[in-house]
């Protein structure tokens, strides 16, 4: 027998050990978590979604979570599940700008009716209570699903003033009190948008309420759902991860789920072409806009930003920003607010410390337009490097 087939041998075997661990999991699970709210085959129906549209859906999902297709059939178990899952939503220092994305689409798709579905025992901007009864529901919820509810967080959590530039409910509790209070007793926590997960806009300089992310905040692991707003599908598939294994899926060192956040936007851009020619926008609503080129000269970020926009787009796949026409603005990296600008503009030499060209300077020289890619993909490796620095 060859290297290959060994090779090919091996793999299959690790995937059968893990579709027997997903199975035994999925079999416990079924005992433990509580009965669906909703029969989830009616709500597709309802909502005009056939079985062949699920079934194509779990296939994408399937792919999306980096899994062979022999899981597919565990994916769509697991999404029958969704709503299985308490969660325990909190809102902190953000703009809600995350709930809204989910919740408000004119195409929904599985992802929208699985977000419809979630069994949400406390999310503080759509529960109809208000004040002590609200605050009842919250300790009903934990006290019901103690260890078992999954704590889903947007926004960040100011910790100047020792809290108080935060504060929620009768009792006054700071963001960090109510934070710690509930993740404590989560089974896992997940950041929703860049403002739970890295701080954002709260923390952009100067940061005058030393706003930082839930995990820095608490000293906590959280899964990064990076974006602002972060697109849904990363939330429903890490969801998904957690039905079909019990943990949270690898993450890379931000905490953002590698299936994810694993490659750059200007990895599956559609204006790549453009950009490997050397064929750029030069100015709002130029000939070259009109023409689709790339938006790199315009300050898109997408050779140093880590999302899959570009491949699973926003809206059921209709669009992303730059199918719109505006260059990536980052908005999945920690920082950004202060890393990636002037937003419109390409970073310069300057601020990423030196030493690399950027297309401006080359991108038209004798040096061609692979010395250009290189520059810049260099340079994205510079902006990584320089982060730890930036932050010291
Ligand atoms: Fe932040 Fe979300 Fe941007 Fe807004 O809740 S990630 S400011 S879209 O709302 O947290
Ligand atoms: Fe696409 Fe931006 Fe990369 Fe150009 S620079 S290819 S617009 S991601
Ligand atoms: Fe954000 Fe860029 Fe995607 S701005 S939404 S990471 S294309």
């Amino acid at each position: 027998m060859g290297s290959k087939d060994n090779y090919k041998n091996t793999v299959t075997k690790q995937y059968r050990q893990l579709m027997e661990h997903c199975r035994a999991h999925m079999e416990r699970m079924d005992q433990e978590l509580p009965e669906p709210r909703v029969q989830f085959a009616e709500c597709l129906s309802d909502r005009g979604i056939s079985r062949r549209d699920f079934l194509k859906w779990s296939s994408i999902m399937t792919t999306a979570l980096m899994l062979p297709p022999m899981f597919r059939p565990m994916v769509a178990k697991a999404a029958e599940n969704f709503s299985r899952v308490p969660v325990v939503w909190l809102h902190f220092a953000e703009c809600t700008g995350c709930s809204e994305s989910f919740l408000k689409t004119s195409y929904p798709d599985v992802d929208d009716i699985l977000l419809d579905t979630i069994s949400l025992e406390y999310h503080e901007t759509l529960m109809a209570a208000a004040g002590h009864q609200a605050e009842q529901n919250l300790e009903k919820a934990l006290e019901d699903f103690d260890g078992k509810f999954v704590c889903v967080i947007e926004g960040a959590l100011p910790l100047g003033m020792d809290g108080k530039f935060l504060t929620l409910g009768s009792k006054g509790k700071t963001g960090v009190e109510l934070a710690r209070e509930v993740t404590s007793r989560a089974a896992a926590t997940i950041c929703i948008g860049s403002c739970s997960s890295f701080g954002n806009v709260q923390a952009a300089s100067p940061n005058p309420t030393d706003a930082v992310g839930i995990s820095e905040a608490l000293n906590i692991k959280t899964v990064n759902i990076a974006g602002c707003p972060p697109n849904p599908a990363n939330f429903v598939g890490t969801v998904l991860h957690f039905l079909l294994f019990g943990g949270l899926p690898p993450l890379d060192t931000l905490g953002r789920p590698i299936w994810a956040y694993g490659k750059r936007i200007h990895d599956y851009c559609e204006r790549r072409p453009h950009y490997d020619a050397g064929e750029f926008v030069e100015e709002w609503g130029d000939e070259n806009a009109k023409k689709g080129w790339c938006l790199y000269k315009m300050g898109c970020k997408g050779p140093y930003t880590f999302a899959n926009c570009s491949k699973i787009r926003f809206n059921d796949g209709i669009s992303w920003p730059v199918m719109a026409g505006h260059g990536c603005i980052g908005c999945t990296e920690p920082g950004f607010w202060d890393t990636m600008a002037p937003l419109e503009k390409p970073i310069s030499e300057k601020t990423i410390g030196g030493g690399e060209k950027t297309v401006d300077t080359i991108g038209a020289t004798l040096l061609g337009v692979t010395a250009a890619g290189i520059a810049v993909h260099g340079i994205a490796t510079a902006v990584k490097r320089h982060k730890p620095e930036e932050k010291e």
